[in-house]
C-alpha cells in the first residue's frame, strides 16, 4: 500500500491516502474540483479513488448544527515530501474557497492526509498518520470499500478499524452510489 517507490530518472515516489470531504455549496462539484487539483499537480498522479458518502456532521462539543458532508477517500503518488503535499493541499482548499473561522466548521473542502509512506510522526503542523482517522466511519468506510486490503498505519486493517465502530450506518455515513467521483 504505502511503499516508497523509485520513478523514472531515479526521483523517490510516495504515495499517501488523502480524505476529502465537505459540507457547504455543490458539495460533489467541490470534491471533483479537489481530485482534479491534485491530478494537476506537477509529478502527481491520483492512483484510485473511493466511492462516494453521504455523512453526519461529526460536531465539536457546543457546536451549532451543520448540513451533512460528502466524504471520500484517494490514493496518489508523487515526488512531493511530506510538507510540500500540505502546502499543495491547503492551497487547493484556498483555492477552493475554503475559509477557517471555526475549528470543525462548516466548510466547502477539507484535505487531510490519512497516512504518507510509512511515515509516523507528532508534529502538530502535520501528524502521520492523521490521529483521527481510525475512529471515523467517514473515512475508514469509503477507504475499505476502494482498498479492502489496505492497513492504517500503527492502528491496524481498515476493516478491522471499521466494524470496531460498528460500520459505517453506526455513524450515519452512507454510501451515495448516484453520485461518482470521475477520475481525471
Ligand atoms: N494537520 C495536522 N496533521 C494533519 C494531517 N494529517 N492532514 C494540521 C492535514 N492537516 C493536518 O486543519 C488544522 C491543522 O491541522 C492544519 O493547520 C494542519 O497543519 P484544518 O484543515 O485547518 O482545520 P480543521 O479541518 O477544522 O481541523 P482538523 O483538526 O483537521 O479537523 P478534522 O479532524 O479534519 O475534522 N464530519 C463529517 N461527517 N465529515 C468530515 O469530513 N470533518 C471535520 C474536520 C469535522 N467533522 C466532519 C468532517
Ligand atoms: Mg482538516
Amino acid at each position: 500500500m504505502s511503499e516508497t517507490t523509485t520513478g523514472e530518472g531515479g526521483i523517490r515516489l510516495h504515495t499517501a491516502v488523502l480524505a476529502i470531504g465537505g459540507n457547504l455549496g455543490d458539495r460533489l462539484a467541490n470534491l471533483q474540483s479537489a481530485v482534479d487539483s491534485l491530478a494537476d499537480t506537477p509529478s502527481m498522479t491520483v492512483d484510485w479513488l473511493s466511492p462516494v458518502y453521504e455523512t453526519a456532521p461529526l460536531l465539536a462539543e457546543g457546536a451549532e448544527p451543520q448540513d451533512d458532508y460528502l466524504n471520500a477517500v484517494l490514493g496518489v503518488t508523487s515526488a512531493l515530501p511530506p510538507d510540500m503535499l500540505l502546502m499543495r493541499t491547503q492551497a487547493i482548499e484556498e483555492a477552493l474557497g475554503r475559509t477557517r473561522e471555526v475549528h470543525w466548521g462548516a466548510r466547502t473542502i477539507d484535505i487531510d492526509i490519512v497516512q504518507f509512506d510509512e511515515l509516523v510522526q507528532d508534529d502538530p503542523e502535520l501528524t502521520l498518520p492523521h490521529p483521527r482517522a481510525a475512529q471515523r466511519a467517514f473515512v475508514l468506510a469509503p477507504w475499505h470499500d476502494a482498498r479492502p486490503e489496505d492497513v492504517l498505519i500503527g492502528a491496524g486493517p481498515v476493516a478491522q478499524l471499521l466494524a470496531a465502530l460498528g460500520g459505517a450506518a453506526a455513524q450515519g455515513a452512507a454510501r451515495r452510489d448516484d453520485l461518482e467521483l470521475m477520475q481525471p
